[in-house]
């Protein structure tokens, strides 16, 4: 028997950058707790393997492809699930790219590309979401940041500026959206196992930093993010607002 708190059972979840990684981990998390989750990404193959793969555990998902950094598919795609009967009643804005250089080396181009991918989606993307949710009185909007969200890290400036602007955006759409049953919060993970950071894992300095630097010792999983992420999609969550929840082994928490 499960519990009410936390089942999302009659609920559609959109996850951006869903195919893989954290975001394909969030998907399942929310399938797993009776959610229908949107599959979002860049590869439509990819796309709909994770939409077959989630079907055949038993979980309801469709997809819904769209490239984040473009508004006019965003704005074409809500308009179809309009058309479609498909509410979104929660939006996790997961889609990331991360790009490391030192800044007297970075392109200004290569800046945009980061902020337009991880913060100016999530903007749009919530901007289309929210339209619908206050009509409804109702929605669940989880942005995913970073521990960049809280620190700097050197040669990543693009993707810190990006993922500290998720921080606050969570703020500001809690100010202006709570009024109108919408709760927005953010998750902060640490340093989780991904494509995104293989190369760090590889690095074995860079693995020895991080397991000395974190509390727990050791790189996080991305399943090990489904709990904050039902938690802030469920009923569980309807007076917690503008917050954000690092999943990050401990490494905020200390010097
Ligand atoms: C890096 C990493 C980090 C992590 C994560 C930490 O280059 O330092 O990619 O950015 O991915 O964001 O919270």
């Amino acid at each position: 028997m499960s519990n009410p708190l936390f089942d999302l059972t009659g609920r559609t979840a959109l996850v951006t950058g869903s195919s893989r990684g954290l975001g394909r981990a969030m998907a399942e998390g929310l399938a797993k707790a009776g959610a229908k989750v949107l599959v979002n990404g860049t590869d439509p193959a990819r796309v709909a393997m994770a939409v077959e793969e989630f079907r055949a555990a038993g979980h309801q998902a469709d997809a819904v492809a769209f490239n984040v950094t473009s508004e006019a598919e965003v704005v074409s795609a809500f308009e179809a699930l309009d058309a479609a009967g498909t509410a979104v009643d929660i939006l996790v804005n997961n889609a990331g790219i991360q790009f490391r250089k030192p800044m007297v080396e970075l392109e200004t181009a290569d800046w945009q590309r980061v902020l337009d991918t991880n913060l100016t989606s999530a903007f749009v993307i919530g901007r289309e979401a929210a339209k619908r949710m206050i009509a409804r009185g109702y929605g669940k909007i989880i942005n995913i940041g970073s521990l960049t969200s809280a620190l700097a890290r050197a040669t990543v400036a693009p993707y810190t500026v990006s993922k500290g602007g998720i921080k606050l955006l969570t703020q500001a759409m809690a100010a202006e959206w709570a009024a109108s049953g919408i709760q927005a919060n953010a998750i902060g993970p640490g340093y989780m196992i991904t494509d995104m950071n293989q190369a760090l894992i590889d690095n074995p300095e860079f693995d020895a930093w991080v397991k000395g630097r974190t509390p727990a010792k050791r790189w996080g999983k991305p399943e090990e993010l489904i709990g904050a992420a039902v938690f802030l999609a469920s009923p569980a969550s309807d007076y917690v607002n503008g917050q954000i929840i690092y999943v990050d082994g401990g490494m905020l928490a200390v010097l």
